[in-house]
C-alpha cells in the first residue's frame, strides 16, 4: 500500500520549502532562438554515439515556448519554490561580451510568472551548458573560464536580482569536471586525468568569484550557495584495499569540492594521491581565499550510494554493482539511509550552514506502471522512493542537520544527459510527440505531502 504523505513528512517543519527542479538544456529546447549560441551539450549531443538513441536537446520539452503552462503545473502542485537554471549561451552568447536582451527576456518572463503564482524562484547559474566558444578556448581546464563565469554571473544578478533572492552558482561541479573531462561520458567528452582536476579548480574559483559578483551586482541582498552531489562511498568489504578505495572515492567525489569551498584548503591525502599524476590543482596566490567565500546555504543532491573496490586507474576506485539490492531504472541502488548519513556528516565536518536538498528523485520504467482512467501513471515505485528519502531527511533533522527544504528532481520528464529521453525522472509525464504534460500519481502525492507538512 502507498506510503501515507503525513507519515513521510513527520520530521519536517511547517516552514519547510517544497519545490521541484529542472535545468535549462534538459527542458528548454529552442536551441537556436533569440540569439542563443551552442553550448558544449549541443555539440556533444550531436556527436554520433555520445548520447543514447542519438537524442539531443534541440526541442526537449519545448519549455521555452510552453513556460506559462509549466509554471501552471508547479502552481497546481502547490509547490513553494522552483529551482531552474539560466542558460549561459542564451544570456551571454559565446560566453563573452554584452548581455543578450532577448535571452534575458525569457528569464524575466519566467521569474515574473513564478512570482505572480506565489512561487519562489531559485536560479542556478551553471547547470553544465558552457558556451562552446569557451570550450574551444580551453574550457574549464583553462583559468580564464573562471573569470568569464564570474562576469556572466554578474550580468544575470544585475538583471534578475531585483526579484530572484536565491542563487546557486554551480550544479554538481563533480559532474562537470570528472564526467566531462575524465570519464568523457558528459560534455565536452574529454578523457584526461589532469584536465579533470584543473577543471575542478577553475570551477571552484569561478564559484568563489561568482559569489562576489552576485553580491556586488544584485540590486537586493541575495542568498548565495552552491550545489554538490557528494559521493557516499562505502567499501565493498572490510579489507584494507576496499577501505582505501572508499577513501579515494570520498576524496575525489566529496572532499575535493567541500574542503576548499567551506574550509579554504584541499585535503592533504588527496594532494598526495594526485601528485604522481601531475594532477594537483593549479592553485595561485589568493585562489583558496577567493573560493572560500562565506555562503548562505549549501545545496545537496542525492540519488544513490557508491560501493567501491580498488582499480588501477588514476582515480583508484571502481563501483561494485549491488545486483541483489533494489534499484531504479538507471539502475542506481535505492539507499535512503545514505541521505541521512550524508546530511549528518556534512553538518559534523562542514559546520552548521543551512542545507537544502536541491535534487532527489528517481527514474523508473513508467511504461510498466498501471495507468488510471484519466491517463495518469500510477508510479507507486517513485512515491515509495520519495517517501523513504523524505523520511531520511526527517531523521537527519532529528540528528541535528539544519535541512530547510527539498526540491524533487524533476518537475517533468526531460533530456537525461547521456541517457537521452529514455530515462524519465518527472513528477509530470511528458509525451514528446505531442508535448502533452500529465501529472503522475507521484506529483499528487508530493502535493499532499507538502500540504500535510504545512498544516500540522
Ligand atoms: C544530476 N552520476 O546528474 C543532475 O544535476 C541532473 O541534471 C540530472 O538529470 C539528475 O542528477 C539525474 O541524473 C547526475 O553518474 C548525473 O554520478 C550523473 C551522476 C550524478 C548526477
Amino acid at each position: 500500500s502507498a506510503p501515507v504523505p503525513s507519515e513521510a513528512v513527520d520530521g519536517l517543519p511547517v516552514d519547510f520549502v517544497w519545490g521541484a527542479a529542472t535545468s535549462a538544456y534538459q527542458i528548454e529546447g529552442a536551441a537556436a532562438e533569440d540569439g542563443r549560441t551552442a553550448s558544449i551539450w549541443d555539440t556533444f549531443s550531436h556527436t554520433p554515439g555520445a548520447v543514447a538513441d542519438g537524442d539531443h536537446g534541440d526541442v526537449a520539452c519545448d519549455h521555452y515556448h510552453r513556460m506559462p503552462e509549466d509554471v501552471g503545473l508547479l502552481a497546481d502542485l502547490g509547490l513553494d519554490a522552483y529551482r531552474f537554471s539560466l542558460s549561459w549561451p542564451r544570456i551571454q552568447p559565446g560566453g563573452k561580451g554584452p548581455a543578450n536582451a532577448r535571452g534575458l527576456a525569457f528569464y524575466d518572463r519566467l521569474v515574473d510568472e513564478l512570482l505572480a503564482k506565489g512561487i519562489t524562484p531559485w536560479a542556478t547559474l551553471y547547470h553544465w551548458d558552457l558556451p562552446q566558444e569557451l570550450e574551444d578556448a580551453g574550457g574549464w581546464p583553462a583559468r580564464d573560464t573562471a573569470y568569464r563565469f564570474a562576469e556572466y554571473a554578474g550580468i544575470a544578478a544585475a538583471a534578475l536580482g531585483d526579484r530572484v533572492t536565491n542563487w546557486i552558482t554551480l550544479n554538481e561541479p563533480y559532474c562537470s569536471a570528472q564526467l566531462g573531462y575524465y570519464n568523457g561520458i558528459h560534455a565536452p567528452g574529454r578523457k584526461h586525468f589532469p584536465d579533470f582536476t584543473k577543471a575542478a579548480h577553475h570551477l571552484l574559483l569561478g564559484h568563489g568569484l561568482a559569489v562576489q559578483e552576485v553580491r556586488a551586482q544584485a540590486p537586493r541582498p541575495p542568498r548565495v550557495g552552491i550545489t554538490f552531489n557528494p559521493t557516499v562511498a562505502h567499501p565493498a568489504s572490510d579489507a584494507p584495499e576496499d577501505v582505501e578505495a572508499a577513501r579515494r572515492a570520498d576524496a575525489l567525489g566529496t572532499r575535493l569540492y567541500l574542503d576548499p569551498v567551506v574550509h579554504g584548503r584541499y585535503p592533504e591525502d588527496l594532494l598526495a594521491d594526485l601528485e604522481p599524476y601531475s594532477a594537483t590543482p593549479p592553485v595561485q596566490d589568493g585562489d583558496l581565499e577567493a573560493i572560500a567565500q562565506p555562503l548562505d546555504f549549501l545545496g545537496v543532491n542525492y540519488y544513490f550510494r557508491n560501493v567501491v573496490r580498488p582499480s588501477a586507474e588514476p582515480h583508484g576506485y571502481e563501483s561494485v554493482p549491488q545486483t541483489d539490492r533494489p534499484s531504479t531504472a538507471m539502475p542506481w541502488e535505492i539507499y535512503p539511509e545514505g541521505l541521512t548519513d550524508l546530511l549528518t556528516r556534512i553538518t559534523r565536518e562542514y559546520g552548521a550552514l543551512p542545507l537544502y536538498i536541491t535534487e532527489n528523485g528517481a527514474a523508473f520504467d513508467d511504461e510498466k506502471s498501471a495507468v488510471d482512467e484519466s491517463g495518469r501513471v500510477q508510479d507507486t515505485d517513485r512515491i515509495a522512493y520519495l517517501a523513504d528519502h523524505l523520511a531520511a531527511v526527517g531523521r537527519a533533522r532529528a540528528a541535528g542537520a539544519d535541512v530547510r527544504g527539498y526540491f524533487c528532481w524533476s518537475l517533468m520528464d526531460n533530456f537525461e544527459w547521456a541517457y537521452g529521453y529514455a530515462k524519465r525522472f518527472g513528477l509530470v509525464h511528458v509525451d514528446y510527440a505531442t508535448q502533452r504534460r500529465t501529472p503522475k500519481a507521484s506529483a499528487l502525492w508530493l502535493r499532499d505531502a507538502a500540504r500535510a507538512a504545512r498544516t500540522r
